[in-house]
């Protein structure tokens, strides 16, 4: 998979990349990241990327010349990539566009900086707007790190079979139960007794009902996507998680 990000600061890109997982997918090539500075495409005197709107207002607006240059340029090295513009007026990315994004071999992040980039240069050049969240930030490039990131741990080869979290039985849609490691007793606070048995099928049961608490007190709107079975019901009843009515109370 080959990653473009266009950015009026490369060097925020310097660290992110090389470490961990995606080190390692950069060197294994799963993974192409190619950093192109929007400002290198700017061919006036003070080579500037912004300007002030039109019609007035605070802020400043990314110039369409550069941004565009730029673009055809990096589209013109490959087979075209799908442009992803990182906006705080797109679409909140989720799993979902993830796993969409990792089957599409090439992808052109561009970051987005100042007020905005003029609407002329996203209804040309820009295939989808997406936003990571509903807080605010400086500018796109911390969402472009968040898709790379997101992406390149699903390409296939990335993970080892040990880290993949997708075989995990609770990753249907509920959020982790609680994991503990050594030691047994750590500053008076021990391990739930039921981990150290080696009952791996009560063992299942637990960690069944503690993902199911954790996600009800934390995001209780996942648990409408969820499945439980007859016998997974009645443990769910018999911690009191599950009520006649529906779901009860965290605690
Ligand atoms: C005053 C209106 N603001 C819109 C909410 C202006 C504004 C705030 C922040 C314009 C640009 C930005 C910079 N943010 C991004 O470029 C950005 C972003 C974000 O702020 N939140 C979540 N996801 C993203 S992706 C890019």
């Amino acid at each position: 998979m080959r990653f473009d990000i266009l950015t009026i600061f490369p060097e925020l890109f310097a660290s992110p990349f090389e470490e961990g997982i995606l080190r390692r997918a950069r060197s294994n090539g799963k993974i192409r990241i190619r950093l192109h500075n929007i400002r290198d495409f700017a061919v006036d005197r003070h080579r500037m990327t912004d300007d002030r709107p039109f019609g007035g207002g605070p802020g400043m607006v990314m110039k369409p010349e550069p941004l565009t240059a730029a673009l055809d340029a990096v589209q013109a090295e490959d087979e075209p990539g799908r442009v992803v513009l990182l906006s705080p007026r797109g679409v909140p990315y989720n799993q979902r566009i993830a796993e969409r994004f990792a089957g599409c071999g090439r992808l052109v992040l561009v970051c987005g900086r100042y007020e905005g980039v003029d609407e002329r240069v996203s209804r040309s050049r820009i295939d989808e707007e997406i936003s990571i969240g509903d807080y605010i930030l400086t500018g796109g490039e911390i969402g472009a790190m968040v898709i790379v990131d997101s992406v390149t741990r699903l390409l296939p080869g990335v993970l080892g079979s040990d880290e993949s979290a997708e075989s995990d039985s609770f990753s249907r849609g509920l959020l982790k139960h609680p994991q503990y490691t050594r030691p047994r007793i750590f500053q008076d606070m021990e391990v739930p007794e039921i981990l150290l048995s080696g009952d791996h099928a009560k063992i299942e049961e637990y960690r069944l009902v503690e993902s199911v608490r954790v996600t009800l007190k934390r995001r209780p709107e996942l648990l409408d996507h969820v499945q439980f079975s007859a016998r997974e019901r009645k443990l769910l009843r018999r911690a009191g998680l599950l009520s006649a009515k529906g779901w009860a109370d965290a605690d």
